[in-house]
């Protein structure tokens, strides 16, 4: 087979990319090792910055998700019990953020490429890129028994954190930054109504906590745990008495509580690596770069990474820019650095470390200090919007 892109991975990168170059008439293919459903099974994250939402308009795929999507004009963190009120519209001068869930985005986009004349291959073993940086790579994979090769101009690495295009690549070319932190967290989905219209962002004696939902009937309910709890020994009952005692007052005592749909821990971690590509083939997403989730940032920079791909290639091809693609992973990581600190800073001031030292008494200030005056706010309020996306030239 042979295609221009080959695309490694089928969550929200894979498909978007995929779904944006369709749109342009550049063919690719897509392979993913797992199957749809357990794709659309993985609950993850829920607020989507403008630029994702503008990005999915362009690709013709926000039909639901402008329809469905809620708009958030305001973020609410409550640090000890008082509230603090973050106006993200009259901060950013209009910008908000859309609450609608990742496992939404990706059945819209696995609509789309079903309705679309492009491959995918679902269950596709033994994938591996080949010959990256030749003028000629390559990909394999296995299905059903039989072994498949398809020859392209790129390859897009959209394969996550545990993929296999990172690991592809030489040693000695990648340098990885990474910080690990002592905490999880532990998350539970239910069909109860949110306790809040706004998110609420919870920093307690207890441990951080945050309040989201997926819709006016689906919450979305959040415990820092320490790095070795087992998900075990959470049951609901206890996860409902620990949220109670964590949250405000007026929350707890509004807080309907009800069986989980879903419950796991995921732990918390920052890690980048440079640069986001190897000769053709490129790392996009979860593959080229993790964030705890405190600042919402780990699939708006999954999208930034597809909008500046995306545009490079549109680029290479239509107007012949051969001295673009080379170029990807400089213009990427400017924005991946910014959510990459965003996530850290916000993650450390909002969560309890467990060391009682003095960088927790810093920790407090500094929250403390960003939530004091207005000028401060909008420093938050910017980033939690979305920083712009930079312009391919
Ligand atoms: P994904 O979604 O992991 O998809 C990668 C795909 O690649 C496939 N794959 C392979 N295919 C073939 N061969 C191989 N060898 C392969 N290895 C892997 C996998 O099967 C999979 O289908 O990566 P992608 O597309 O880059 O998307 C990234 C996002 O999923 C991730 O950044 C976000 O979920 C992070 N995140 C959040 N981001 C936000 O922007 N806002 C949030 O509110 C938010 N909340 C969260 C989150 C992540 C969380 N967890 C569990 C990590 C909340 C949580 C709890
Ligand atoms: C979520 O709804 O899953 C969510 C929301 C905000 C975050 C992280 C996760 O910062």
């Amino acid at each position: 087979m042979r295609t221009q892109v080959a695309i490694i991975g089928s969550g929200p990168s894979g498909l978007l990319l995929g779904q944006l170059l369709n749109q342009q008439g550049i063919n690719n293919i897509i392979l993913d090792r797992v199957s749809p459903d357990y794709i659309l099974g993985r609950i993850r994250a829920g607020v989507i910055e403008q630029g994702f939402v503008d990005l999915m308009t362009e690709a013709g795929v926000a039909e639901r998700m402008l329809r469905e999507g809620e708009i958030h004009h305001e973020v609410d963190i409550a640090v000890h019990g008082e509230y603090h009120s973050i106006n993200l519209l009259q901060l950013t001068g209009g910008k908000s953020v859309t609450v609608y869930g990742q496992t939404e985005i990706t059945q819209d986009l696995m609509d789309a490429r079903n309705a679309s004349a492009q491959i995918s291959y679902y269950g596709a073993e033994n994938v591996a890129p080949h010959d990256m940086n030749s003028d000629n790579p390559y990909v394999t994979f296995e299905k059903d028994g039989e072994t498949f090769r398809i020859d392209c101009d790129y390859i897009a690495g959209c394969d996550g954190s545990h993929g296999i295009c990172r690991q592809s690549i030489p040693a000695g070319v990648l340098t990885e930054y990474e910080r690990v932190y002592p905490f999880g967290w532990l998350g539970l989905l239910s069909d109860t109504p949110p306790v809040n219209f706004e998110l609420i962002y919870v920093k307690s004696d207890e441990g951080f906590a945050l309040c989201s939902k997926r819709s006016a009937s689906r919450s979305r309910y959040y415990l820092q745990v320490p790095l070795d709890e087992k998900v075990e020994n959470w049951s609901d009952d206890r996860f409902w008495t620990e949220l109670k005692n964590r949250l405000p007052d007026d929350a707890a005592d509004r807080l309907v509580t009800g069986p989980s749909i879903e419950k796991s821990i995921a732990p918390l971690r920052s890690f980048v690596v440079e640069p986001m590509q190897y000769g053709r083939m490129f790392l996009l997403g979860d593959a080229a770069h993790i964030v705890p989730p405190t600042g919402a940032k780990g699939l708006n920079l999954a999208a930034s990474d597809v909008n500046t791909l995306y545009r490079i290639l549109v680029k290479t091809y239509k107007e012949g820019r051969q001295d673009l693609a080379a170029r990807y992973s400089e213009i990427a990581l400017r924005r991946v650095w910014n959510g990459v600190r965003f996530s850290w800073w916000m993650t450390n001031m909002l969560h309890h470390f467990y060391s009682d030292s003095i960088e927790d008494k810093i920790r407090d200030s500094e929250l403390n200090f960003f939530l004091a005056s207005e000028h401060r706010r909008r420093i938050l309020a910017e980033q939690y919007v979305g920083l712009p996306y930079e312009d391919i030239e």
